[in-house]
């Protein structure tokens, strides 16, 4: 029997399990709930030590997410009530499932090597193949490495059931393009790439994904260039970011301030002319933008390695892009130093406020954050360091301060490295009090200050980018 004969024998799709409750299988898992098409979603969780107490929170109509999700916790509610939602941790209950999708994160094993750690999607993957039927359809939600979903999640799916991808399952990949802060919004607004290893199963993952979508548009496309869209959505983000990072350089060093020359290349818009330029700062942090240009890279490498006909010996654009922004972080060390000489400060003397550890502006989100390799670089400097953040918490090893001037005490340089909101009100004559210094140094990494008022305050000011003022006069 075909699979579109398997798919039609067992019909609409009206059981779906979502394997992975986290930030993308849970509202994904409630607005599938909510859909009258669908009769019941089951939320698959292991019971593990660090996440299986989200079953019971989940089942009391609970999120178990940090942070502000609007509606989610009263759509889970709404769900559960109506019985058209249950966490498990009881994976043979996949077997009922006529949809299963997989939403595990796939971090990266270690900064060095940036190889990703599919070991969690594996097992997931595994627990799907143990309870695959005939005619079921499988989906990858996670960001993968361009390939993936038609090698290792086939294979692995295939070795486990006995079954064929294609032939007796559809398998498909539906990368999510969800932000905190903004889930449910994200899943029916934005359009959904669905990407199938065949046109049968691009139909049936297209039949799970459009009764969510609002606003949104079902765009079809191979489950290869699915993984492609995805990653490159965030390697293209990188690179604009990389190309204003690297502008703030030459503007510093040709002594002009980069914000001139950014709102004049940006008057150049209409008749279909643009021109996509960012933001230039102290580096570029998350769990999006630091791996997927590498999943990218090694997307190409196993699928089209021997085909691929690029410059000889010329390194990736998208890998410069990522060590461009990597290299913000060091460019800031570089400020601080030379501003702390300009104060009569050596570096090995001076203690150092770092202003912001979280990777993104009023988040608490510390996921690789460019904040960690800047005071890597003053503590090998043997400079002291304290950190404010007025969001982020907690953080391996490095104590978190939430008061401004208990971190600013004593200090010889303020450094801005996440652009807070809080940090745009900064008092110039209130840190000269605080820090006991005539000249205290301000490191300017996210364009948060007026440079000419702390300069009119005896600092020495630095700012990425200011080439205009950062070789200014010190005053007082
Ligand atoms: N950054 C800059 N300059 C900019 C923009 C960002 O330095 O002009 C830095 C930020 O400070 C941060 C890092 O880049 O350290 C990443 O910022 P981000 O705004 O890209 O936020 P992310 O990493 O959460 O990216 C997510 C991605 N969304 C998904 O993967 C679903 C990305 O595709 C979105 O474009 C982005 O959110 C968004 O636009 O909010």
């Amino acid at each position: 029997m075909t699979l579109e004969a398997l798919i039609k024998k067992r019909g609409p799709i009206k059981k779906i399990g979502v394997v992975g409750m986290g930030y993308v299988g849970i509202p994904a898992a409630a607005l599938f709930a909510e859909s009258p098409l669908f009769d019941f979603v089951h939320g698959f969780q292991r019971d593990s030590s660090s996440s299986g107490y989200k079953i019971a929170m989940l089942n009391r109509g609970e999120s178990p997410l940090k942070g502000e999700e609007p509606g989610l916790e009263e759509l889970l509610k709404k769900v559960v009530t109506a019985k058209k939602f249950e966490c498990t941790s009881d994976f043979s209950k996949i077997a009922k499932m006529d949809a299963v999708t997989l939403s595990i994160q796939t971090p990266f094993l270690n900064k060095e090597d940036l190889l990703p750690d599919f070991s969690a999607l594996k097992e997931g993957i595994r627990n799907v193949g143990r309870y695959l039927s005939p005619g079921m359809l499988v989906v990858l939600e996670s960001t993968v490495t361009p390939g993936t979903t038609i090698t290792l999640a086939s294979d692995l799916l295939e070795k486990e059931s006995g079954l064929k991808a294609g032939k007796d399952f559809a398998l498909a990949h539906a990368p999510e393009r969800v932000m905190v802060g903004r889930l449910l919004r994200n899943i029916r607004e934005h359009d959904r790439i669905v990407g199938g290893i065949d046109d049968v199963s691009t139909r049936r993952a297209t039949e799970l994904y459009s009764p969510v979508l609002t606003v949104g548009k079902v765009i079809p496309m191979s489950a290869t260039a699915a993984e492609v869209t995805k990653t490159t959505e965030n390697t293209f983000r990188d690179l604009q970011i990389a190309a204003i990072n690297e502008l703030a350089l030459y503007c510093e060093a040709m002594g002009i301030n980069i914000y001139d020359v950014r709102s004049g290349v940006d008057s150049l818009k209409g008749e279909g002319i643009t021109r996509a330029i960012l933001w230039p700062g102290a580096g570029v942090g998350g769990h999006c933008l630091t791996k997927d240009t590498y999943h990218l890279e090694r997307g190409v490498q196993m699928l089209g390695k021997d085909i691929l006909d690029y410059p000889k010996g010329e390194p990736s654009l998208y890998v410069l892009a990522r060590r461009i922004n990597d290299f913000m972080p060091m460019h800031m060390f570089h400020l601080t130093k030379d501003a702390l000489e300009r104060a009569g400060c050596s570096l090995n003397k001076a203690k150092v406020a770092i202003l912001g550890w979280a990777f993104l502006a009023d988040s608490d989100d510390t996921r690789n954050t460019p904040s960690e390799p800047y005071r890597d670089s003053l503590i090998g400097g043997g400079a002291t360091v304290t950190v404010h953040d007025p969001y982020a918490l907690e953080y391996p090893n490095v104590p978190l301060l939430q008061n401004l001037d208990d971190t600013m005490k004593d200090s010889d340089a303020i450094v801005i490295f996440a652009g807070h909101h809080q940090y745009k009100n900064l008092d110039p004559d209130h840190i000269r009090t605080v820090s006991g210094k005539k000249h205290p140094v301000i490191i300017d990494g996210r364009n948060m200050i007026d440079p000419d008022l702390f300069i009119r305050h005896g600092f020495v000011y630095k700012g990425i980018g200011r080439g205009d003022k950062n070789m200014h006069k010190i005053i007082g």
